[in-house]
Formats: C-alpha cells, sequence, structure tokens
C-alpha cells in the first residue's frame, strides 16, 4: 500500500511534558515518524508519496475555526509576549468557569482550546500540524479515487482532539477530517476503528450525535488511564448517533487474548454497519515495553491484527497515532500494515 508521508512532521518537536510531577523529554518526538517511513521502505511496503494541500475549509468543517487560529498564531504571540519554550496552558477550563465566552487573551484562549500539560506550540509547529492533516486528507482522497488500502503516516497524531479542544499530543483530528472528506466526496457510511491504547475521546466527541459515522473504540479503561474523562463503555453515542458509537474499554495488562476479542467484537460491529470505507486510528502503543502504557501485544500480534482488519474487505485508510517505544514502533506500526495486505 502507499505511503503517505511530510517531512514537515519534523517540525513540531515539543521540548517537553508533565509527567508524574516532573517535566520531561516528550514522548511523542520526531524519530516517531521517521522511524515508521524507514520500516516501511526496508519491508517494501509501497510507493511513498508527499501529501497534496487542501482548502483550510477542511480543518473548519471539523474544527472551531478560533482553535484553528490559536494554532496557527499562538506560538508567534507567544513569543513576541516576551515568553520562552512552548506555548503552554496554566489555566484549564472546567466546571464553574464561564463557558459563553471565549477570551481574547493568549493565555485565555490557550485555557480553553488546551486540556492538558504535555500538548504545547512551537514556533513551527503549525507546519507540522498542518502537514499532517493534509497527510490524512491525500490518503482520504486517493481511497476516494478507488484505492483499496493507504497508509497516512501522520504526524502530530489526531485522535485527542475535539472540535473546540486539544490535547493528548493531538493539535487537529486528522482520522476525522479525513472522515468528512470521504462523506463530503459522496460516501455515506464511514466506520472508524480506533486501535490506539488510549481513548480516542476526540474523535468521539466530534461524531457523538452523528450516524454517518461509527466509532469503534479498543482503550485501556479511563478508571485507570489517560484521558480518564471519557471512554467509558456507557457512551453509545445521543440523539442520531445513539447506537454508532461503541466504546470496548480494557484494563491495564490487558494481552492478545482479551485485546482481540475486542477487535472481533468490534469489527462484527463494522461489518454489521457495512460502511462504504473504513478508516483505522492506529496507535501502536498497546505494545508491551511502550513506556507509558499498560498493555501487552507483542510484535506478531500487530500482524493479526492487520490480517484481522483486512478481512472486512473494506476500502481502509489507515491514519498513525500513537506508540511511544520508538525503538520498535516501525516494526510494530509496518507490521499491521503487512499483516493487512497478506503476510
Ligand atoms: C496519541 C496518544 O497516544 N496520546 C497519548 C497522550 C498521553 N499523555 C499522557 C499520558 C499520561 C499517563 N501517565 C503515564 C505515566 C508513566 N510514567
Ligand atoms: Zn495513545
Amino acid at each position: 500500500m502507499d505511503v503517505i508521508f511530510s517531512p514537515d512532521h519534523a517540525l513540531h518537536a515539543s521540548p517537553g511534558e508533565l509527567n508524574s510531577g516532573e517535566f520531561v523529554p516528550a514522548f511523542e518526538k520526531p524519530e516517531r515518524a521517521d522511524i515508521i517511513l524507514r520500516r516501511a521502505q526496508e519491508v517494501g511496503l509501497g510507493p511513498v508519496r508527499a501529501p497534496l494541500s487542501f482548502p483550510p475549509d477542511h480543518l473548519t468543517r471539523i474544527h472551531d475555526p478560533r482553535m484553528v487560529e490559536l494554532l496557527r498564531n499562538g506560538a508567534a504571540e507567544w513569543k513576541a509576549a516576551g515568553r520562552k519554550g512552548g506555548a503552554f496552558p496554566f489555566t484549564f477550563f472546567t466546571r464553574g468557569f464561564r463557558a459563553d465566552r471565549v477570551p481574547e487573551t493568549l493565555e485565555g484562549r490557550l485555557a480553553w482550546f488546551c486540556f492538558d500539560a504535555g500538548t504545547p506550540l512551537t514556533e513551527t509547529s503549525w507546519q507540522a500540524i498542518e502537514s499532517s492533516a493534509h497527510v490524512a486528507l491525500t490518503g482520504a482522497k486517493a481511497i476516494s479515487e478507488g484505492a483499496r488500502s493507504m497508509f497516512a503516516l501522520c504526524r502530530p497524531p489526531g485522535h485527542h482532539a475535539g472540535s473546540d479542544h486539544y490535547g493528548g499530543y493531538c493539535f487537529l483530528n486528522n482520522a476525522a477530517i479525513a472522515a468528512q472528506y470521504l462523506l463530503d466526496q459522496g460516501a455515506k457510511r464511514v466506520a472508524i476503528l480506533d486501535v490506539d491504547y488510549h481513548h480516542g475521546n476526540g474523535t468521539q466527541q466530534i461524531f457523538y450525535h452523528r450516524d454517518d459515522v461509527l466509532l469503534v473504540n479498543i482503550h485501556a479503561t479511563p478508571d485507570q488511564e489517560y484521558p480518564y474523562l471519557l471512554g467509558f463503555a456507557d457512551e453509545p453515542g445521543a440523539g442520531p448517533g445513539e447506537g454508532y458509537n461503541l466504546n470496548l474499554p480494557l484494563p491495564w495488562g490487558t494481552e492478545w487474548a482479551a485485546w482481540s476479542a475486542a477487535l472481533d467484537a468490534g469489527c462484527q460491529r463494522i461489518a454489521q454497519y457495512a460502511p462504504d470505507v473504513l478508516l483505522v486510528s492506529l496507535g501502536v502503543d498497546t505494545y508491551r515495553n511502550d513506556p507509558i502504557s499498560q498493555f501487552k501485544l507483542d510484535h506478531e500480534h500487530f500482524t493479526r491484527m492487520g490480517a484481522r482488519i483486512a478481512a472486512l474487505g473494506l476500502p481502509t485508510l489507515f491514519v498513525m497515532e500513537g506508540g511511544y517505544a520508538v525503538a520498535e514502533i516501525g516494526v510494530n506500526a509496518v507490521n499491521v500494515l503487512t499483516g493487512f495486505d497478506g503476510g
């Protein structure tokens, strides 16, 4: 399958994140994408293509234009105000604060739109963020033109970003932007299978009230794991979207037997929905040696995951999300894709 990749991803390099009370080097770092690309080339996965460019309306089909503007210019405003390092929020919006006005100050907008202490903006982040969305859109365009499968090697990742909030190393929701593009091009139903270790809270929020996108999420239970506040089993969707969101939370320590049973259940729901297109939010932080995660999948399980997804027989766009065991991220991610391709 073709790989869509932009070297511009490296223009986002987080200065670090708050982890267990310390400011530590960022887990989400540029090497991740470079190692996945190298592995894809090593196994001859397929041609590597640069992203096309797209008008900004594709981003604002999903995201609040005021958030897009913050992502685009926030770091420059931060620097102009004489601040150092990445643009981090200090305050976070929560219950009890004014919900009827978006603040005008930079600090206020960071508080309003950003929900965690791991997702700073640097002066060159926007180019990477936009290129990541364009990588996903380029993959979606190829699928809409008849490709059977594509790998959008997105970085930074996207699935924690909602319509008007960002965090979890994610700024724009690449998979959601791609899904909306496919619908706009004439698809009637799109399914998203999110296999990242963390719940894709942003994707869920974006499509929660809709029945034209089915979302299936397999992830560490928010009773134990980030993002803690969404991703429980009793979130079926609402209004017209009721029945079109399926969360399959699993406990810390989950091994392949239980994980693959959840995958089977998720795939059955997808088959029943009979979508025109499948998107896979592909995180490989389910790997046993991931530094921030607690599942126990090994290299060969990623191959089997890809084969199970291929058995759905759907046009499939893989969109890269998380995975932080950097030395092995290439093998794990590409194993899913070669597994999909039949070995
Ligand atoms: C795209 C994606 O995978 N984002 C993940 C964001 C997770 N960020 C915070 C995780 C904090 C969990 N605590 C880990 C403690 C390890 N010492
Ligand atoms: Zn993750």
